[in-house]
């Protein structure tokens, strides 16, 4: 029997959810923290050195550091080995990916304010991007998808990436085929927080970027917090969470696969139901009883459900909202017949499904929309990783001789008011010429 937390009445029991959420992150973050540092500063130091030497302690291999960059011959061996129709079905996903991201590319513009007056904004992709992807368990041919599209839409120059070997010293197949597809340049075999070490510093052989992206375990996440100044980092990925909207007559068997769905990633994750129907809840518990006994991965889904899965019973509509925009959750469906009608209501959610037939993994994969989605309730401020995150922006401006002569009091008198004399100066010295 799973062992599901149900809580009533949830506009009053918000405080719960969220402590639920908050309850994942270990509380020894100071600890991994400070070796995080350490690896830094070698790496900052030692270069290749220090790079080798972790890649031998951590991953088991040791390498030259003329083998740590994947060879063209190692890629196109991948794109063979790796099954026709999963290649297939990747190409498909990366087009609907692109497609969607196209959409987000922002534009340099100019305004002429008045005659003699421009201004306008340069937007630029940046030089460089380093995109990670982990080993085991997590290492994601969709992720490379996710992460490397946006980069490549932006018109970044170079997009390297970085991921841990595995005991023989390769990289699975899967990923190299992904990033062949996505138009990775580089692929370096390299993991952990040196790997974010290198990029972030460069050394003899990894080029240091100017952002660094991707999903990585506790030691990345921490050495990409402290690189962070140094190079732009993406989010501080937390481990994933889906909370689902449903209604008296939503389907009990879809709710369950889609809560399963996202649970089978992580003992951490969570999965969440909020329903004004508390006849769907038992019906949902049923299904989830029937359906996990078939799942590959039923002993990680049962200790996410059984410790951070929710059931949450409503009064109505609007406090089921209400819920879900307290709780900000990465993934939200709305699995009711009017979710559009819902749809403005939604504040806070990094992704959102509309209808019973949007499942989660629709999204996950294949439809277009990023995967890399703001979690722990950061989707209050935070957004999906996006074509906006390889790119900066420059303002620029123009002015007459005599679009000058009339701002020039106004610049003076600003300038004076705060005792910047100089400020003040480099304006009169063009008044006092006219
Ligand atoms: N749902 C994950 C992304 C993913 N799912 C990758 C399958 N593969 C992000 O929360
Ligand atoms: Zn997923």
């Amino acid at each position: 029997m799973l062992k599901l937390k149900k809580i009533s009445n949830g506009r009053k029991n918000v405080e719960q959810v969220k402590e639920l959420l908050d309850s994942r992150s270990g509380d020894n973050l100071a600890k991994y923290r400070e070796t995080a540092a350490g690896i830094l500063k070698n790496v900052q130091k030692n270069g290749d050195l220090a790079v080798l030497e972790y890649t031998s302690r951590f991953d088991g291999v040791d390498f030259e550091a003329s083998e740590l960059e994947v060879k063209e011959a190692e890629i196109e061996a991948a794109l063979k080995e790796v099954d026709q129709d999963f290649i297939k079905a990747l190409k498909n996903a990366a087009a609907n990916i692109k497609d969607f991201h196209a959409e987000q590319k922002d534009k340099s513009w100019q305004k002429q304010k008045k005659p003699g007056i421009i201004t306008g904004q340069i937007c630029q992709p940046l030089k460089r991007a380093g995109v990670y992807v982990p080993g085991g368990r997590a290492a994601y041919p969709s992720s490379v998808l996710m992460t490397v599209i946006p980069a490549k839409v932006a018109g970044v120059e170079e997009i390297i990436m970085l991921t841990p070997p595995d005991k023989e010293g390769k990289v699975s197949p899967v990923i190299l085929a992904a990033a062949k597809i996505a138009g990775v340049d580089r692929i370096f075999k390299i993991g952990g927080a040196q790997a974010v070490a290198a990029a972030a510093y460069g050394t003899e052989t990894i080029p240091g970027v100017d952002i660094i992206v991707g999903p990585g375990n506790i030691y990345v996440s921490m050495a990409k917090e402290l690189v962070f100044g140094q190079v732009k980092i993406d989010m501080i990925a937390g481990p994933s969470e889906i909370m689902i909207m449903a209604e008296k007559d939503s389907n009990p068997a879809y709710i369950a696969a889609d809560l399963m769905s996202q649970a089978e990633h992580d003992p951490l994750a969570s999965s969440i139901l909020v329903t004004d129907a508390p006849e769907l809840i038992e019906k949902v518990k049923e299904e989830l009883e029937k359906q996990i006994k078939e799942m590959s991965k039923k002993d990680i889904i049962k200790e996410s459900l059984e410790n951070f899965g929710l059931m949450i019973e409503v009064v109505n509509q609007e406090a089921a909202l209400e819920m879900i925009n307290l709780v900000a959750p990465e993934h939200l469906e709305l699995a009711v017949k009017n979710p559009f009608e819902l749809l403005p209501a939604v504040e806070n959610a990094g992704s959102i499904f509309l209808g019973e037939y949007t499942p989660e993994p629709i999204g996950d994969y294949y439809a277009g929309p990023n995967h890399v989605l703001p979690t722990n309730s950061t989707a209050r401020f935070f957004s999906p990783l996006s074509v906006r995150d390889f790119v900066k922006y420059s303002g620029f401006i123009h002015y007459s001789k005599e679009a000058l002569k009339e701002a020039s009091d106004d610049v003076i008198c600003l300038a004076e008011g705060e005792g910047l004399d100089a400020h003040a100066n480099s304006i009169k010295i063009r008044k006092q010429d006219q």
